[in-house]
């Protein structure tokens, strides 16, 4: 059983550096507790600031197994040291981020790139880190070594059905590998669609991704879910087939109760109401989970919160609220979050520690919201009131909320200054072979 990690960062490290913050942020929260106590925040809190900290401390997400090495575009490429090579340096990343950031402690992986031997000893390893895995993803976007047919012109939509019987099987080896390391879900993105107007029949290229996706979904695992991701473009440019949140809800409903619809952040056209997808995808039972991620002009895949902050908080809002409502069939409603980013120019550990933090202050400001209060001012079409109650829960600090649900978990209060004092790029660089070779691999 290969159970060498190799390099961890020493929990007295942690626990040294966050003896030294702790008092800073002690007082910090002292005062917000003040301010929340003027506020009457307090009032829907009776564990005080203990329970808001409780209630983001377990609030978690997983980490992308794709996310963990430098990223790159058509252009280039730009690894740095100590870079992971294989999938189980990929988990040792990816309990780095959970033991200084907490709030991570699954990962996804992506079939063919994460494809081992034994997937077994993959959950073995994955447990000893103290990993579990969320969603499976599958890889019909990219023809791999030694594939009979090519994904050129297509997969689950191909106009050829030995091309999509192809796809079907890869994403049945995708859930059986699921399967064995206790995954719960497949996500399939497909980039199936047309450069140029006419090439594709748009109708009937839904009518063929519906059939395909139909039998994967007809071998199901029990208790799994099956998510689809939508996607405007690229690598289509002219049409892509699941392209928006509708066409996800068709086939979820074409498909059964099992299926659900992933909302990758980055995959909105630039002025999406993206809050109002996901509260449209909750009021039809279909909202199965995220990628997040941020993005300026397209699916630029940048750390959550980097460029719209306030449409994080607006998303989590949604969530907060139809995790309240007992309207909310609590069956169907159970969101997976991932994250889904590519890291071009920043450390990729250090990002997805950004990432984890950015998501928990969006949600810890969701928490602040005064739901009957804000229900009160919509009702009376108090339309200043009520951006005001959204405001002032998107204005607070939470930065202390943040810290001591870290520092309750015993992960860093300040992650990344950890991370670079500990010489983990360092030490990486030393163990993991061509770690810190400048050449340019592909992923
Ligand atoms: C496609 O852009 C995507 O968002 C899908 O989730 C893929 O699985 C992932 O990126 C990695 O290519
Ligand atoms: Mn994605």
């Amino acid at each position: 059983m290969n159970r060498d990690f190799g390099f961890r960062i020493a929990s007295n490290l942690i626990a040294e550096a966050n003896d030294r913050l702790l008092p800073a942020l002690e007082d910090d929260a002292a005062a917000l507790a003040a301010s929340f106590e003027r506020r009457g925040v307090l009032r829907r809190f009776q564990g005080g600031l203990d329970e808001i900290t409780e209630r983001i401390a377990a609030f978690s997400m997983a980490v992308p197994s794709w996310g963990l090495g430098t990223g790159g575009t058509r252009f280039g490429r730009f690894p740095g040291p100590g870079e992971r090579e294989n999938v189980f340096q990929k988990l040792v990343d990816a309990a780095t981020v959970h033991q200084l950031a907490g709030g991570a402690p699954a990962v996804s992986l992506h079939l063919p790139w994460d494809r081992t031997g034994d997937p077994l000893e993959l959950k073995e390893y994955a447990a000893a880190l103290g990993l579990a895995f969320d969603a499976m993803n599958s890889n019909t976007f990219q023809d791999q070594p030694g594939q009979k047919l090519s994904y050129k012109f297509g997969s689950l939509a191909h106009t050829d059905p030995a091309v999509r019987e192809q796809a079907i099987e890869h994403n049945l080896e995708v859930m059986s590998f699921g399967q064995a390391i206790g995954s719960r879900a497949l996500t399939i993105w497909i980039g199936d669609g047309a450069d140029y107007p006419g090439q594709v029949h748009l109708r009937r290229s839904l009518d063929r991704v519906i059939e395909s996706m139909a039998r994967v979904y007809a071998k199901l695992p029990r208790g799994w879910r099956l998510l689809t991701e939508h996607k405007p473009y690229e690598p289509a440019f002219y049409y892509t087939v699941v392209q928006d949140w509708g066409t996800s809800l068709r086939i979820c409903q074409e498909l059964g109760p099992h299926a659900f619809a992933l909302v990758d952040l980055g995959h909105h056209l630039p002025g999406t109401n993206v809050e109002a997808v996901v509260a449209r995808l909750i009021g039809a039972g279909r909202l199965g989970g995220f990628h997040l991620n941020d993005s300026k002009y397209g699916d630029d895949d940048l750390t959550a919160g980097s460029i719209k902050p306030y449409q994080l908080f607006l998303v989590f809002n949604e969530l907060v609220d139809a995790a309240t409502d007992p309207q909310v069939d609590k069956q169907t409603y159970a969101p997976a979050f991932m994250i889904d980013q590519s890291h071009n120019t920043k450390d990729p550990i250090e990002a997805l520690i950004g990432t984890v933090e950015e998501a928990r202050r969006a949600y810890a400001k969701a928490l602040l919201v005064d739901r009957e209060a804000l229900d009160s001012f919509q009702d009376a079409n108090d339309v200043v009131a009520a951006e005001m109650e959204l405001k002032s829960a998107y204005e607070t600090d939470v930065r202390p909320l943040l810290g001591l649900a870290r520092w309750k978990r015993g992960a860093a209060i300040d992650p990344v200054g950890v991370f670079r004092r500990s010489g983990y790029r360092r030490e990486k660089g030393r163990e993991r072979k061509g770690g810190a070779s400048l050449s340019s691999r592909p992923t």
